[in-house]
């Protein structure tokens, strides 16, 4: 049945119809309903208008509680060295980046929205282990959607964001929805593919370093640091006994002058340096 609306029920509707945010459309349904005709044939669209308010009602609460936890593992337990997400709109590559990463058996397809939970798995990067999840598509509104707090705080967590897209468009749209993240990002580039972990692993800024005993070849798998690890740390970490029996280091690699200098505990380690360690 046609009713004859005010203006300000019109603006109202305008304006609900264009609204981003949930909070925003629960303003302009409170302004629908009242603005709307209060004679007897707007009944109909008064009973409209509160349903709509109810099930908003019910959508903002469900998010809310998403937010809080229940219900919901709100991060992913960090295994390795540094934990990455790749995240991008859906159809991204997201899905087959993972697996030439990890080897992951993903399941990967040309229709939208295949992965809807996160994908984890680790990457053997020369012996270092660094764990890496797929974030379902990134929608519109993210932080509205059912999962969308959920996929935020995973990505808060996280130690590197790695951007998937096709244009500049997509770039600007996840520029926007990942607005409020504070993780250090990095985009995935066509140049990249051919050695992608290698690019990650220098994006991470981290080292790798061998440890070694006296009259044997290096240890593997190396130890991952950050940059600036001191043989201090990198002894902390072989055995907490090690650190008040350390006598003295001798070093090979970038950050040794020579090959075998002896060092102190405060020397500043470089990636691939190795560390033979001298114990009182
Ligand atoms: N042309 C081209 N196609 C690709 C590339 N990477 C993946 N694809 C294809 O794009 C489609 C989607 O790939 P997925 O890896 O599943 O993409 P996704 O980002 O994980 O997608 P969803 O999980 O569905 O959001 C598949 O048909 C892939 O074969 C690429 O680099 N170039
Ligand atoms: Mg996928």
């Amino acid at each position: 049945m046609a009713t004859n609306v005010t203006f300000d029920y019109q603006k109202a509707e305008e304006k609900y119809r264009d609204a981003d945010s949930l909070e925003e459309k629960m303003n302009c349904l409170k302004k629908m309903l009242q603005t709307a005709p209060k004679h007897k044939s707007a009944g109909n669209l008064l009973a409209s208008i509160k349903e709509r308010i109810a099930k908003l009602k019910l959508q903002m609460d469900r998010q809310k509680k998403a937010s809080k936890g229940s219900g919901y593992s709100l991060t992913i337990k960090k295994e390795g060295a540094a934990q990455v997400c790749l995240v991008g709109k859906t159809n991204t590559g997201k899905s087959s980046l993972l697996k030439k990463l990890t080897g992951s058996n993903v399941e990967i397809a040309d229709y939208e929205f295949t992965t809807k939970r996160p994908e984890v798995a680790i990457m053997d990067y020369k012996g270092v282990k660094i764990q890496v999840i797929e974030v379902p598509a990134i929608v519109k509104n993210l932080e509205e959607s059912v999962m969308g707090p959920t996929f935020i705080s995973i990505m808060n967590h996280a130690d590197l964001l790695v951007l998937m897209f096709k244009d500049a468009k997509e770039k600007g749209f996840l520029d926007k929805e990942l607005d409020g993240i504070k993780t250090e990002r990095t985009v995935y580039n066509d140049q990249d593919k051919k050695e992608f972990s290698k690019v990650l692993w220098k994006r991470l800024g981290m080292i790798k370093v061998y440890t070694k005993q006296a009259g044997k070849e290096k240890d593997f798998p190396p130890v991952a640091f950050h940059k600036g690890a001191t043989v201090g740390e990198v002894t902390g970490k072989v055995h907490k006994d090690f650190v008040k029996n350390f006598k003295y280091a001798k070093i090979s690699g970038k950050s040794a002058k020579f090959k075998w200098q002896t060092v102190g505990k405060d020397h500043v380690l470089k990636d691939n340096d190795i560390v033979e360690l001298h114990m009182k």
